[in-house]
């Protein structure tokens, strides 16, 4: 008598899961709902399961986009961004963005798929093949990749906890094509799943630390606070804000830490910048780097006589990476710490009282401030024909006075630094710009990012050349309907619109097609196109975008001559000696 095969009757019964499934679960099961990508083999059904699972799926038109918006995400929310690529070319266009995320201290994860292990490393051919891995190592604070399906909680705890934890950055996570339909029984999957606990913890600052840099900091004569894009990042506004108020210690906000307090704040030394980075004797960067960006804290910029040459300075430098500190120039007093710690231990310590800094440095920092925003103001209200970068951005200045929960982004060179200068952020993580390099081509991307996850409406000021790098985007806009006003600030090319070949042959290498129409590219997919020549246009143009919230896109024109090459970096163009 045979008895029931007992295999039969558990395999009708067992619940199978596999890795596409188990992929979205662990992303879920870790609070990620967002993916940013762009479909295509072996990642398609992916993209299509984990909407059907309910995840916001935003796809892109190019990964380069989808990879700035991922890390744009993870800047603003804390959590990391997720950008989805296919193998070798999607991956590589998305490489970019993995390396400006790193470079930035955003935490993203460039999860690719890729081709069949086996045959790409004997080099024989595959689909798509390439070592996504290897390349991808460089660039990235970790990288990982997974083979077997029970792996898949693991792979994507680990490449959570490097991307958020200590300084975040960008983590490259390779999915092999194969691993997508291995199938395991369900049960055994979900078991596999890690939830990540506290994936940023907290890194106290050492009291004694802390005490050396209070020290430090009340013995100077002429203090200064310098917050970066790790202070807006810590979202820790409230007792940023309270330690610059409570010391009473000028400041001065880097780009993306500009609005972390109101940039009218009467504090502000931002109108008096090359007045106070020379002059000051102790100066506190809260989640600021000492690179290019601030001269490498030496050179004349900081009152060295050469450009080498050290301005006297002493640096207390409030940092979560250890190795920060005399990266560019001794650094007397390291504060190591997640910046939310290390401000709330210096605001236990000053409890007990604090003197303001001396009058007389105030004063003289007021004095250049009233001077040059008087200077700026009399520049701003002259209203030229044609419009140029000035008077196109007091338009713009007064619309995020009125609408200061906007979202902002900004890209271009002479559109960045004047944009920078002259329109005031009033809240935190509002400024969104091109970053620790400098990068054209964030710009649609970030517009996207910033809609999603703040559900604010966007602006976005971007020079010509600028926009050109994700100006396809605004299809991926219009497609999702999203709130976004770009405004092109378009003067005919790279920097300007003037140059001309000297053979007479080619247009210049800075030079686009004269007039062109970009207004024309939104509304090709539906979306508002304004063609604006004056300030009162541009203003109006806005308002209404903001008003309707529908993608708009305002061609401003402004006169080709206005600018200068590399807008304020011009020094950093080599020129030889002999012309
Ligand atoms: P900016 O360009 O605005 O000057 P940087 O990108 O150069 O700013 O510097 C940001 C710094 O902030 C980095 O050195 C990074 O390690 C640090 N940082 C980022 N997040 C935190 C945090 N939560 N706590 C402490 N430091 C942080
Ligand atoms: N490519 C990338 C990825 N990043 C860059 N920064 C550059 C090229 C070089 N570059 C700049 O540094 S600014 C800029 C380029 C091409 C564009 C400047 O022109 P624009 O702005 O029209 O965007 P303005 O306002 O006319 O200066």
């Amino acid at each position: 008598m045979g008895t029931v095969e007992p295999q039969v009757a558990s395999d009708a019964q067992t619940q199978l899961t596999d890795g596409f499934q188990l992929v979205i679960d662990a992303l879920k099961l870790n609070g990620i709902d967002t993916i940013y990508g762009l479909p295509g083999i072996p990642i398609t059904d992916l993209t299509r399961r984990a909407q059907a699972e309910g995840m916001r799926v935003l796809s892109f038109r190019h990964e380069q986009n989808a990879g700035y918006a991922a890390s744009i995400a993870g800047f603003l929310t804390q959590k990391p961004g997720i950008c989805l690529t296919v193998s070798a070319p999607g991956f590589l266009n998305g490489l970019n963005s993995l390396a400006h995320a790193t470079t930035n201290c955003f935490p993203m994860i460039l999860i690719s798929g890729s081709s069949e292990r086996e045959i790409v490393d004997l080099q024989q051919g595959d689909y798509e093949e390439m070592d996504q891995l290897a390349i991808a190592r460089p660039l990235a604070k970790a990288a990982y990749r997974v083979l077997h399906a029970e792996d898949i909680g693991v792979g994507i705890a680990r490449a959570i906890r490097a991307a958020v934890s200590g300084r975040p950055g960008g983590v490259y996570l390779d999915l092999p094509a194969k691993l997508f339909a291995q199938s395991i029984d369900a049960a055994v999957g979900k078991k596999s799943l890690i939830k990540v606990v506290d994936p940023a913890p907290k890194q106290i600052p050492a009291p004694d630390a802390v005490k050396r840099a209070l020290d430090l900091l009340r013995g100077a004569k002429k203090p200064l606070i310098i917050l970066g894009k790790g202070a807006a990042y810590a979202q820790a506004d409230a007792d940023i804000r309270a330690l610059v108020e409570k010391t009473g210690i000028p400041y001065l906000p880097m780009s993306m830490a500009k609005g972390l307090l109101p940039d009218t704040h009467e504090q502000s030394a931002a109108a008096a910048r090359s007045y106070v980075l020379p002059e000051a004797d102790v100066v506190m960067l809260i989640g600021a780097r000492l690179n290019w960006l601030l001269s490498h804290g030496k050179g004349k910029t900081w009152g060295g006589k050469g450009h080498k040459d050290w301005g006297g300075q002493k640096f207390i430098q409030v940092d979560i990476s250890p190795q920060e500190a005399d990266s560019n120039v001794r650094v007397d007093a390291p504060v190591v710490g997640d910046i939310g710690s290390c401000v709330s231990a210096f605001l236990n310590e000053i409890r007990s009282g604090w003197s303001k800094p001396p009058a007389e440095w105030l004063n003289a920092i007021n004095e250049r401030k009233t001077k040059n925003i008087a200077k700026m103001a009399e520049t701003l209200a002259k209203n030229p024909s044609p419009m140029n970068f000035h008077s196109a951005l007091a338009a713009v200045r007064d619309i995020v006075k009125a609408n200061p929960d906007a979202m902002f982004v900004n890209e271009g060179a002479n559109a960045l630094d004047f944009t920078r200068s002259i329109v005031d952020m009033y809240q935190p993580r509002k400024r969104i710009d091109v970053g620790t390099w400098g990068i054209m081509g964030i710009g649609m991307g970030y517009c996207v990012a910033a809609a999603v996850t703040t559900k604010q409406p966007v602006i976005a000021i971007e020079g010509d050349s600028a926009f050109g790098f994700s100006g396809m985007e605004v299809e991926t806009i219009c497609r999702y309907n999203l709130p976004v006003c770009v405004v092109v600030l378009n003067n005919n090319g790279v920097y300007k619109g003037t140059d001309v070949d000297p053979t007479g042959r080619d247009p210049a290498p800075t030079v686009f097609v004269k007039n062109a129409r970009y207004e024309k590219l939104m509304e090709a997919f539906g979306g508002v196109g304004v063609y604006a020549t004056t300030p009162a246009e541009l203003r109006k143009a806005m308002e209404e975008a903001l008003r309707s919230k529908k993608p708009t896109l305002i061609n401003a024109v402004i006169d080709e001559t206005a600018g200068t090459e590399s807008g304020r970096i011009t020094s950093l163009n080599p020129t030889a000696k002999k012309k």
